[in-house]
């Protein structure tokens, strides 16, 4: 075999091979939590919420670990100016369980003080320990109340979502390490150690909030970067082969 003429075009294919996502049916997928109307399209593939209630999620009930999800969400309205998101690692019946052990990722437009409660303007990803049910701990992101905050949004820490405006997201979850991607940024990065469970969808009072063109595929490497020693594999391989051509030659 020519390592020169085959290797590295066969290795360089093998690295770039990705399989296409696949659609998501919503119709499959369960509202829990507060007060809240998740209308799935007729397509299966995009979701409205319209309610302005307690936090709610819309989850698809299987283990979504390992995997990406990938769509558009899009506020259809000037009214309000809450929490829009996700949910990862999220089980059923969490939302109203006193012992929990999952994943939110919330967006707020603006600050809104809530009695002696702070809602903070902007993207954060929480851990949460004690469900939904108590929506002051949600609002402030209140560790005392079972949610902590593991970090916030590097461009959109603090910066709200705008009104009628799509933007496009990709949420990377493994065991290890979770991203979560804004129009192609990547504004959250954290490694820990992460339960089990589903995607979802997250609203807390926030009405007309739409997801669509939503699709599932297995999580990329968290470094799609080869690493460096697969580097040097190929290079050891090249080498190999440039020197076999030139032992022929001799
Ligand atoms: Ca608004
Ligand atoms: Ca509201």
């Amino acid at each position: 075999m020519n390592l020169v003429k085959l290797g590295l075009p066969v290795a360089l294919a093998a690295m770039s091979t990705t399989a296409a996502a696949a659609l998501v049916d919503l119709s499959s997928w369960t509202a829990q939590g507060g007060s809240s109307n998740w209308q799935v399209a007729a397509d299966k593939n995009s979701v409205l919420q319209s309610v302005n209630g307690n936090p709610t999620v819309f989850f698809s009930g299987s283990n979504d670990r390992g995997n990406v999800l990938s769509g558009k969400i899009r506020v259809q309205t000037t009214s309000d100016d809450d929490f829009i998101g996700f949910v990862l690692g999220y089980k059923s019946g969490d939302a109203s369980a006193a012992s929990t052990d999952f994943i939110l990722i919330d967006w707020k437009q603006a600050t809104q003080v809530n009695g002696n409660c702070t809602g903070k303007v902007g993207l954060a990803i929480s851990r949460v320990a004690q469900g939904l049910a108590d929506g002051s701990g949600t609002w402030c992101h209140d560790p005392a109340k079972g949610v902590t905050e593991l970090a916030r949004g590097t461009t959109l820490g603090s910066t709200g979502w705008a009104d009628n405006t799509e933007y496009l997201f990709d949420l990377v979850f493994t065991a290890t390490n979770i991203q979560v991607k804004v129009d192609g940024t990547t504004e959250l990065n954290v490694n820990g150690s992460f339960a089990d469970g589903s995607f979802g969808f997250y609203n807390y009072s926030q009405q007309s909030v739409r997801y669509s063109a939503i699709t599932e595929d297995v999580a990329p490497p968290t470094n799609s970067v080869p690493e460096p020693g697969v580097l040097a594999l190929l290079g050891i391989g090249l080498l190999a082969g440039i020197g076999g051509v030139r032992r022929r030659k001799a």
